[in-house]
């Protein structure tokens, strides 16, 4: 089988939303459904197929929405389902889908099945979490929260630990009961009812876990019920599946994604992600990037899938610091930088994922300050950290570096108060810089970044060679970046110089069309220099 399967997904460019920073309509500051519909036309404009909608369902907002209350109701903050609708359907017109965020490896406590599990070990729904009884009057092992901390929680009324790998308001849901899973599926049969175009499935490496044998990520389970899911639920309709997979190598990206097993579309591999934190340590561990490192590992990933997995690419989301910030250069660079990690991406085998704000530069919000921060991960690093011994500074520094919120900074949308995004108070600071970074002026500006993705975009439209062509990295220096696409007999040159330097740059190829530029191209490339952050895609 090949995996030319010719899916709409295949070569589709997404778009993902992080509501609560989208755009807000009602003045409360934070973002709302309302919001995204009003600014389907820009997304079109930009040239997007779908867009992954972080969890829009309702949630007290322990995690800003990953922990669920209710997975058939809209958030009170974000609208009605009425919204919920209409969204899904102006997006229709417009040819996008929208892809949700499947939040299943937990709820939050204050879910119903949480709230009747709690009231004793006989209710019903006692076997929805996953329990255990204390060791020698402590918790059952050591397993730790990735908000820090133990990650089981003492529930004084029982006796009992429950699990939760993440906050202690989302306490796991016990995938070995089958009826949890029967639940799952009909949940998302009702949104798969509606018309949405598919899942990005949160932490799914998790959902087969043997706490006991302290097993978190690929449980020995876990595909059977990726099958089993696959068959009740989504493979009955023409959409698309995203796994997270943190852990994922190229070898478990295939059991995922080959399309004979019948699992998942494709799956976020991280090994990229991970480049600049120390080896066996946490991400806030800090490690200068290798460019070297980068390319082999895109690389690797850009070959090794072949004709039994599809890859994703991303550089950013709700998670991750800023690509501009974290690898590029947000300050003389800027425009310069971004447009270099959008071409080197996007010319790239796989499904290209953009995180918004990404296509106009937006860059990390630097902190003073805890005060300032608002996401429970940093927050609880922070206080861990500080009892271990580590000095503020040192903290603060990891926060800017690698926190959450650097991503979760309002959209920057135009000059006008808050960047545009709400009439309010915003729920989290609006990075000063919007006065000469937002939607507006990119839109006026036809050298903006934003014009370089809307191009990129529409390249991989326009050439199958960029969805289906062969991968080969090319040799040079360490800080440039290159790549050949082949296809049906025609080759495209990529080209990055991925530092504030001048490169050294030689090839015996000779130009026959400069597909895209962010400077101009020089004309022979035998032994010639290429500018701090130049990148090109040219026919060859
Ligand atoms: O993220 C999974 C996850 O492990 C992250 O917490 C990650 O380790 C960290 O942020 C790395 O920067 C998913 C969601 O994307 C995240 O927003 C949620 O907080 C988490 O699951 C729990 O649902």
């Amino acid at each position: 089988m090949t995996i030319k399967q010719n899916k709409w997904w295949q070569s589709a460019v997404l778009y993902q939303i992080y509501p609560r920073s989208f755009q807000d309509t009602t003045g409360t500051g934070v973002g709302d459904l309302r919001g995204i519909i009003n600014r389907l036309d820009y997304l079109n404009t930009l040239g997007i197929n779908a867009i992954w909608l972080s969890p829009v369902y309702k949630s007290p907002n322990d995690d800003n929405g990953y922990d669920i209350s209710d997975y058939e109701d809209i958030m009170d903050e974000f609208g009605t389902m009425a919204d919920m609708d209409e969204l899904i359907a102006e997006a229709k017109k417009r040819d996008i889908r929208i892809i949700m965020d499947l939040v299943v490896n937990h709820t939050s406590d204050e879910h119903a099945w949480f709230i009747e599990a709690k009231k004793g070990k006989d209710n019903p729904y006692r076997d929805f979490y996953i329990w255990r009884d204390p060791v020698n009057g402590e918790a059952p092992n050591d397993l730790e929260s990735t908000f820090s901390g133990s990650a089981w929680e003492f529930d004084e009324a029982s006796g009992q630990y429950y699990l939760h790998l993440f906050s202690k308001k989302q306490p796991d849901l016990n995938w070995e009961n089958e009826t949890v899973r029967q639940k799952v599926n009909e949940m998302m049969n009702f949104w798969l009812e509606k018309g949405v175009g598919g899942f990005r499935m949160d932490v799914i490496d998790l959902v087969g876990k043997i706490p006991d044998q302290k097993i978190t990520g690929n449980g020995p389970k876990l595909h059977d019920y990726l099958k089993e899911m696959n068959q009740a639920t989504f493979g009955n309709y023409d959409v698309m599946t995203v796994g997270e997979t943190w852990g994922a190598t190229p070898e478990i990206a295939k059991l995922y994604s080959n399309p004979e097993r019948e699992e998942l579309s494709m799956v976020f591999q991280f090994e990229h992600v991970g480049l600049d934190e120390q080896a066996g340590k946490q991400k806030w561990d800090l490690k200068k990037l290798e460019m070297e490192e980068l390319k082999q590992v895109l690389s690797k990933w850009q070959t090794s899938l072949g004709n039994e997995g599809w890859n994703s690419l991303f550089w950013n989301n709700h998670d991750l610091p800023r690509i501009v910030s974290r690898w590029g250069n947000d300050k003389e660079y800027r425009v310069e930088s971004a447009k270099a990690f959008a071409i080197l991406l996007h010319m790239m085998k796989g499904t290209p994922y953009i995180y918004q704000g990404e296509e106009i530069g937006m860059t990390n919000y630097p902190i003073s300050t805890i005060d300032e921060v608002e996401d429970i991960e940093s927050v609880n690093m922070y206080h861990d950290r500080l009892s271990q011994g580590y000095s503020k500074e040192e903290i603060i520094k990891s926060i800017n570096t690698k926190g959450r919120d650097n991503a979760r900074t309002p959209m920057q949308w135009d000059t006008s108060l808050n960047a545009g995004f709400t009439t309010g108070k915003p729920w989290l600071h609006v990075n000063p810089n919007y006065t000469e970074i937002n939607v507006e002026i990119a839109l006026e500006d036809k050298n903006s970044i934003f014009y370089t993705y809307q191009k990129l975009i529409q390249l991989r439209k326009d050439n199958p060679l960029v969805i289906w062509g062969e991968y080969e990295l090319q040799e040079t220096v360490a800080n440039i970046f290159s790549y050949i696409r082949e296809y049906e007999g025609k080759k495209w040159l990529v080209v990055a110089n991925l530092s504030d330097e001048k490169q050294k740059y030689s090839s015996d190829a000779t130009i026959k069309d400069i597909l895209i530029e962010n400077m101009p191209t020089p004309n022979d490339l035998k032994e010639t220099e290429l500018l701090p952050w130049q990148a090109f895609v040219v026919e060859i």
